[in-house]
């Protein structure tokens, strides 16, 4: 898994570690919608709960080239502040990690089978590792990428953009751009699909009927700091990368498009992602039984996990 630390990502971790039929063997953290320090805190305890540690956890330390708000990068320090988090032990350095791009050419390396890599930040790392090691590519069975804007409008709006384009494609539009140029078998679950799955009220209050499961009660927590997302004029949080993340458990509930796109690099539209008959394969998911990708969630969520006291405790 390749994310970038805000609370959407924090949750589609979560939820990826509640999947009985899926070997997480990595898991990178980009400071993109993220400051790196609190989100390698916040992963390695979610980590923690599941008493899987010994996923290994790599950094990146890459600047991308638009830089996401630091209002927004900021929101995920609050996550540690929690009381189910604040306590936990936690003896990790998070300058010690390993770099991101070795982790993930690492794990390809010694990979046996095919794997599959998720994507809910920017593809910044993975487009590296190919052009640093292009054998790789031959053990990823496919990309999923939360990311894009297809034939609805972006979520940037910022100087020097005209609205077209989706963070996540917008932070390296370079890399992006890269990414389908590789032709890498990928599938894009971008903000045409995701726009139909908001957070919303009826949701959280069926999660917080169930809190008194462990992990309900936690993601209800998690979930409940993104109702005055900023700007809060503007409120609409999504199940972005939840969605994204669902997808490889339950592939058959959404509808797949075969495309052609390329990626703009450059102002006014850097990051648009866009559908020409001259451009690169790829598939892009255009919808998604709603109903069932809820209820999933809500079920994952009622997941029990082992908590040992001094994790929660802290001495
Ligand atoms: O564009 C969606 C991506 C997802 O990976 N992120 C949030 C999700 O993690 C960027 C983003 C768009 N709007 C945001 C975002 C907002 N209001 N707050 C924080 N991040
Ligand atoms: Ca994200």
């Amino acid at each position: 898994m390749e994310h970038d630390g805000a609370i959407d990502d924090l949750l589609s971790q979560l939820l990826l570690l509640t999947m009985k039929d899926v070997e997480v063997i990595g898991i990178n953290i980009t400071p993109a919608d993220c400051f790196i320090e609190p989100a390698i805190e916040s992963s390695y305890k979610i980590l923690q709960l599941f008493g899987k540690e010994n996923i290994p956890l790599g950094r990146s330390d890459k600047n991308g080239i638009n830089a996401f708000p630091n209002e927004w990068r900021a929101r995920p320090t609050v996550i540690n502040a929690l009381p189910t988090l604040i306590n936990m032990s936690y003896g990790l350095n998070p300058y010690c990690l390993q770099n991101a791009v070795e982790l993930l050419i690492d794990k390809l390396a010694m990979a046996d089978r095919p794997v599959t890599i998720l994507i809910t930040g920017p593809c910044s790392n993975l487009v590296r590792a190919i052009k640093k090691e292009p054998y790789i590519k031959e053990k990823i069975e496919q990309v999923v990428w939360m990311g894009g804007a297809f034939r609805t409008h972006g979520n940037v709006q910022t100087y020097q953009h005209n609205g077209t384009a989706e963070w996540n494609v917008y932070w390296d539009p370079k890399s992006s751009k890269e990414l389908f140029e590789s032709e890498i078998p990928l599938v894009c679950i971008p903000l045409d699909v995701t726009n139909s799955v908001p957070i919303n009220k009826d949701f959280l209050s069926r999660l917080a009927f169930q809190s008194d499961y462990f992990l309900s009660n936690l993601a209800g927590q998690f979930w409940a700091l993104t109702i005055d997302t900023i700007p809060s004029y503007h409120y609409l949080y999504f199940l972005w990368d939840v969605l994204a993340t669902s997808f490889i458990s339950i592939p058959d509930e959404f509808r797949l498009e075969e495309v052609k796109a390329v990626v703009s690099d450059r102002p006014p539209n850097a990051g648009q992602t866009l559908l020409i008959e001259t451009g690169h394969n790829l598939r892009i998911a255009t919808n998604v039984n709603k109903n069932v990708f809820y209820e999933y969630v809500l079920n994952q969520l009622k997941t029990e996990i082992i908590l040992h006291p001094i994790m929660v405790n802290g001495h």
